[in-house]
């Protein structure tokens, strides 16, 4: 390591690491910058350094960031995804204009003290813009570290704990009996695990539903609005009264075995998703997801004091900080961060680390509005940690494919990652070309009086 060998006396050391932490010129090749034309070659490898970071967008279906980080080695690159739905431009700006600059010349090798300093170097902290611009260079990085390693990145995590990740997929509909058919569907597809929403009467397209899309059509593919965000109605009441009609009628006609589950999108206030949590109970939900917004964690105590409804929360968490209370306090079952806004792999797998030490399982966010090298990333954890959950899945459609091959598979209700080194995913930059960025939002949401409603 450069650290050791570079270190002429410990005063010295921490005056050049703490000159280039604060990003001093000419510190280029000193520590904080990684191995320098001095250092021994690292396990029998030359030195290395990162030429250039691209910061690709492109829409071949919906908004995509990608990260591509060059290396001094001839062909040898890594791909990230910083994917922020409906912010892209903002990761993208900030990947090209602050953080690129900082990146040429260090050794991408270094992947934690890379990650620190562009954390805690420009003071001001966290984010979901900066963790996801953070998330696509630490992806790059370790894609980079198992293209040179000549292993999949689950190898450099300890190798596999598992032959396969479970996965889940959505279903949904306008009626319960729409929902029970595309729940059938993904079962015949050989899905064990299935998220059932359907649509609440008086409401119009509330999230996880919309009419005149098929359930396959929408599965884990959040609507992306050209233009300006439409606007959503919703009402707990109604909402409350119909989701336990859904599980008892999806339980009577579908049986015991499959596993259900629903998110509830941070919809609701504490007392009515403990309410929601206690109705549920005799459905046996694997879990119900990201009940509450995430900001006050200590309302979840009031969900845990009045129901076993296993709890899962997580996707709109940004550090590691907002994972301790749930899982200290085992407020919930399942972390599920998404590990494109949470600074990737290296901050999730603390996170997993985290949770095993109190018996939380993990269930990383897996929608369409992230890109294939996040969800490979999330299988290279999943089949590497003891106390991976389950895993949210979708499938890409064909033109995405092409602009960004490779990614997980999927067989018989799991998922998984193939030998190749690196993150097995990469980006075709000339297809790309051809799907300009186009303006987008979510959907947004009211309450019938007009007030504002978290979508
Ligand atoms: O709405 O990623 O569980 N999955 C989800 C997603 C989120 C989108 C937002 O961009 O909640 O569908
Ligand atoms: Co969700």
């Amino acid at each position: 390591m450069s650290f050791r060998s570079h270190q002429p006396g410990r005063r010295n050391f921490l005056k050049l690491a703490g000159a280039a932490a604060l990003g001093a010129p000419g510190v280029a090749g000193g520590p904080a910058r990684g191995a320098s034309s001095a250092d021994p070659p690292a396990g029998g490898l030359p030195p290395l350094k990162i030429t250039e970071v691209r910061v690709i967008v492109t829409c071949p279906d919906r908004n995509y960031v990608l990260v591509k980080i060059l290396t001094s080695e001839p062909g040898l690159y890594g791909v990230g995804d910083a994917t922020l739905n409906g912010r892209e431009l903002s990761v993208a700006t900030t990947l090209e204009k602050h953080i690129a600059p900082l990146l040429t010349g260090r050794d991408p090798e270094q992947i934690e003290d890379t990650w620190q300093y562009l954390y805690r170097g420009p003071y001001w902290r966290g984010g979901p813009v900066q963790m996801t611009a953070l998330a696509g260079v630490d992806l790059a990085l370790w894609d980079i570290k198992g293209k040179r390693a000549g292993m999949p990145v689950y190898q450099l995590l300890g190798g596999r704990t598992r032959v396969g990740a479970l996965a889940y997929t959505h279903a949904s509909g306008e009626t319960f009996q729409e929902v029970e058919d595309a729940i059938r569907r993904a079962m015949e597809r050989g899905f064990k695990c299935v998220r059932a929403q359907v649509a609440i009467p008086g409401l119009q397209d509330t999230y996880g539903t919309a009419a005149k899309k098929s359930s396959e059509e929408i599965a884990g593919r959040v609507p992306q609005q050209a233009g300006l965000p439409e606007t959503e109605l919703f009402e707990p009441s109604p909402y409350l009264r119909t989701v336990p009609k859904l599980f008892a009628h999806l339980r009577a006609k579908l049986g015991d075995e499959v596993e259900l589950l629903h998110d509830v999108h941070e919809k609701l206030e504490p007392v009515y998703a403990a309410r929601l949590a206690k109705e549920l109970e005799p459905y046996h939900l694997f879990f119900l997801e990201d009940p509450l917004r995430p900001e006050y964690k200590e309302s979840f105590r009031l969900i845990r004091e009045h129901s076993t409804t296993p709890i899962a929360m997580g996707e709109l968490f940004n550090t590691l900080w907002d994972c301790v209370p749930l899982i200290k306090e085992q407020l919930i079952d399942y972390i599920r961060c998404d590990m494109d806004h949470i600074g990737g792999l290296t901050n999730a797998r603390k996170v997993a680390a985290l949770a095993e030490a109190f018996q939380v399982r993990t269930a990383w966010h897996g929608p369409g509005d992230i890109a294939p090298p996040t969800h490979a990333a999330n299988v290279h954890l999943d089949v590497s940690i003891p106390n991976f959950g389950i895993q949210e899945m979708v499938f890409f459609p064909d033109v995405a494919r092409e602009v960004l091959p490779g990614g997980p598979t999927f067989k018989d209700g799991y998922m998984n990652v193939t030998d190749s080194p690196g993150l097995g995913t990469d980006i075709n930059e000339e297809v790309a070309k051809k799907y300009p960025y186009k303006r987008a939002y979510l959907p947004t949401a009211r309450r019938k009086d007009g007030s504002v409603q978290d979508w």
